[in-house]
């Protein structure tokens, strides 16, 4: 077969599973993203990541390209080489990272201008730049530069955007077209909060020819309620042969609702963020180690998780890693929270083969509120 083909193997609802095949081999869909912004998943090592069963990570173009610089890590061979890491890597385009974390950020039709948020240095992303870097870097999976739109924003600034984000998206694709390669392209759907722009974004997206597509511009601070209802909407636009990708989200019950919308794909700084301030997910829900209940508590983290973390420590002993600061506490954290997220698409994925999807997206509505 084909890189870059996408296969559906079962279906229940709209919930698909899938697998996507990229140069550095196959990914099983429904599929959660670690996300290793540069170049690191933080606090675990690229053998770590295989050992939980990580098939794909995540990195981004915004910070590679400013720091070490997407040439030098051209002349290392990539970024698989570079960071050792030899699954596949998806890259994000670095147009949401200018707006979330550059200052002094000014939009033209020919790109972006930006200062850097590490020394304040001026630098400009067009679409062919991001097109660029992205090769440079050797992803498996590139993504189209766009404008994520502020949440708020009104129609008339949505649609213009939304406008521009596909012009950007043809020339991206012109930047490299299709089979110019063994990296893949996916275009991002944008329309911010109005279900009739979220429609024409995907209609004129799918006129290109791209190897997945990507619902862009939500969990950007509306509530849970509005998320939903843009995402049930327009993930059923989507070209139903191709691997749908949800950006930027999400909790558990997140995820599990955006498969039951028909999205593959998913990455989240959640996970790796909270296991670094105590916030973990279990089998019973969210937990804080920080809590004094845990202090004497032998029981493992999550009875029914066979992590390193959960295999081999106390609640009381990760505790007291938590309280004494310790380094071991990131790690011990990071590796039991991805452990979690990565068995929720594995059991998504087994439910949907088994035509059991509706009861154990119930199961998770049990466990989670949010
Ligand atoms: N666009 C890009 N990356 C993203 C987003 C987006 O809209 C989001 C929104 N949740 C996360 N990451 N390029
Ligand atoms: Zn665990």
């Amino acid at each position: 077969m084909n890189i870059g083909t996408f296969t559906i193997q079962h279906t229940d609802g709209a919930a698909r599973a899938g697998e996507l095949l990229t140069a550095h081999g196959v990914i099983p869909t429904p599929i959660f993203m670690p996300v290793g912004t540069q170049g690191s998943v933080k606090a675990v090592c690229p053998q770590d990541l295989k050992d939980l069963g990580a098939r794909i990570i995540l990195g981004n173009t915004y910070h590679l390209y400013l720091r070490p610089g997407d040439e030098m890590i051209a002349r290392r061979g990539g970024l698989h080489r570079f960071m050792h890491w030899d699954r596949p890597i998806l890259t994000d385009s670095g147009g949401f990272q200018v707006f979330s974390l550059s200052a002094l950020r000014k939009l033209s039709e020919d790109g972006v201008a930006f200062s850097s948020h590490i020394d304040g240095s001026k630098h400009f992303f067009t679409p062919e730049k991001a097109i660029s870097i992205q090769r440079n870097l050797g992803s498996d999976i590139m993504m189209v530069l766009d404008e994520c739109v502020p949440y708020g924003a009104d129609y008339q600034y949505t649609r213009k955007s939304l406008e521009r984000t596909t012009r950007w998206a043809a020339r991206c694709r012109a930047a490299y077209p299709q089979g110019g390669g063994e990296q893949l392209l996916f275009g991002i759907g944008q329309g911010g909060f109005f279900k009739d722009l979220r429609e024409e974004s995907i209609r004129q997206l799918r006129d290109i020819p791209f190897d997945g597509y990507a619902l862009g511009g939500l969990s950007v601070g509306e509530s849970k309620a509005e998320m939903m209802d843009i995402l049930y909407h327009s993930a059923p636009l989507l070209p139903v042969e191709k691997a749908r990708y949800l950006m930027g989200v999400g909790t558990p019950l997140d995820i599990v609702r955006g498969i039951d919308a028909g999205i593959d794909m998913f990455d989240c700084v959640l996970p790796t963020r909270n296991a670094r301030n105590g916030t973990l997910f279990t089998s019973e829900g969210k937990l804080n180690i920080k809590r004094a209940e845990f202090a004497e508590d032998d029981s493992p983290l999550d009875p029914q998780c066979s992590c390193y973390t959960c295999r081999n420590f106390s609640r009381a002993y990760l505790r007291h890693l938590y309280q004494a600061r310790e380094i071991l506490s990131y790690r011990l954290n990071t590796i039991h929270n991805l452990s979690y997220f990565l068995s929720v698409v594995t059991a998504a994925r087994q439910a949907i083969q088994d035509g059991a999807f509706q009861s154990f997206k119930s199961q998770m509505e049990s466990i989670y509120d949010t």
